[in-house]
């Protein structure tokens, strides 16, 4: 008879917190008062509070008055509106791929989700195991693909030194990649550098990966933030697709429509013909069934009666520029912040960076020093989540930033 006594996991060794989650995990414990939450990419209001888009508000007032409704199993691939509308809204609404079905879409559990199921299919059904990810990028890139069987390599992205993109590292990077390995590219607002290619640069991207037959993954967790236009922030993905190659996108809802609980998100593998994609999506549901059955229904059917709405859609861009825009300001107040107080070093690049966070150049125990005299919760990296931060909490966070490159080098 097994003991009463000890573990059988007695030989469980405590794990770290996530590099990012566990920056949240730290600022719940703190008591100050003037704590500022600055770590995970989570949008709130110019009073500090998280948002809920009236646009969804009103989606899920529609479909709990609609007694017609069932909590039914959805399909392996979700919802199918949602699934169309999806596709629709990444690749355009007249983008020939749709057009020919050549579109293999399949709602999953959110980005994260939608990357882990990509990385999966590609680990079973592609004959390149490599995946190439920018350096740096989101934390959770290696762990998602390391864990669903793919070997992660990295391409040079971002230069410290003009805290701009690393083009000439990249392209060579690129092109001493194995003929068809995978490249990881964020479709917009690049996590966590806030560093983008413009679109020419895109275009030679482009070039070079497709004349060496590497496939694009695209990571779309910040549609419609970078730019405040959902279309404009879609570009870089079209421009892959319209040349008629094969590509894969991981979509996320938790930003653009502030639905980050309800894991809302879809994977879509563009393919070279209609057959190949009817086959592509039967191997998608082989990959999803023992992981989770089937999606959830609710944050989907949330999503999928605004994308079909015309007056509610508008409404969702309206709000979603009214995000993007805050976040814009945020970083004029923090730059003018810093210039009034004479912080040495150039600050620029706070307002020329894209999207939800600034990547400060802060150094790790200039980090370490901002959390513990000044109780400014970020990233290691020296990240900055310029949603989580407002017009009241700019001072505290400029005094902290001019402390710290002032006094820790
Ligand atoms: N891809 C990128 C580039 C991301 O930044 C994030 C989220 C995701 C995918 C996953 O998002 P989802 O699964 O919630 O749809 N990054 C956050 C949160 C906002 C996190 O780390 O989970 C961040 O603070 O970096």
């Amino acid at each position: 008879m097994a003991s009463l006594e000890g573990s059988v996991f007695s030989s469980v060794v405590q794990a770290p917190e996530d590099p990012i989650l566990g920056v949240t995990v730290a600022y719940n414990k703190d008591p100050s008062p003037v704590k500022v939450n600055l770590g995970v990419g989570a949008y709130r209001t110019e009073e500090g509070k998280p948002l809920v888009l009236n646009v969804v508000r009103r989606a899920e007032q529609l479909l709990v008055n609609d007694l017609s409704r069932v909590k039914e199993y959805l399909p392996i691939t979700g919802l199918a509106d949602f699934n169309k509308l999806s596709a629709k809204l990444i690749f355009g609404s007249d983008s020939p791929a749709i057009q020919e079905n050549r579109v293999a879409t399949v709602q999953c559990l959110s980005g994260t989700g939608s990357l882990r199921v990509g990385g999966e299919f590609l680990a079973r059904h592609y004959h390149e195991r490599t995946i190439y990810i920018p350096q740096p990028t989101w934390g959770n890139h290696t762990k998602v693909f390391t864990l669903a069987g793919l070997s992660v390599k990295t391409y040079r992205y971002y230069d410290p030194a003009t805290r701009g993109l690393d083009f000439e590292g990249l392209l060579a990077d690129l092109s001493v990649a194995p003929p068809g390995a995978i490249v990881l590219l964020h479709a917009c607002a690049h996590n966590p550098t806030g560093v983008d290619p413009t679109l020419d640069q895109y275009e030679q991207i482009r070039l070079l990966m497709r004349s060496k037959g590497l496939l694009p993954f695209f990571d779309s967790a910040y549609q419609g933030f970078a730019s405040g236009n959902l279309d404009a922030d879609a570009q870089s993905v079209r421009l892959f697709v319209a040349d008629g190659g094969e590509c894969l996108t991981a979509q996320s809802y938790a930003k653009n429509m502030g639905l980050y609980g309800e894991r809302v998100g879809a994977l879509s593998i563009v393919c070279k013909s209609a057959d190949v994609t009817v086959r592509v999506e039967s191997q998608l549901k082989l990959v999803i069934r023992p992981m989770y059955s089937n999606p959830p229904i609710h944050g989907a059917s949330i999503v999928a009666t605004i994308l079909k709405d015309r007056e509610m859609y508008e409404e969702w861009t309206i709000e979603l520029k009214a995000m993007a825009d805050r976040i814009i300001n945020m970083r004029q107040l923090l730059f003018e912040a810093l210039r009034t107080r004479g912080t040495p070093g150039d600050w620029g690049h706070i307002i020329k960076q894209i999207g939800m966070f600034t990547f400060t150049g802060l150094n790790r125990e200039q980090v370490a020093f901002m959390t513990k005299e000044y109780h400014i919760y970020m990233t290691s990296d020296g990240r900055i989540s310029m949603a989580g931060l407002r017009s009241q909490t700019v001072p505290h966070l400029a005094d902290a930033i001019h402390a710290a490159v002032t006094q820790i080098q």
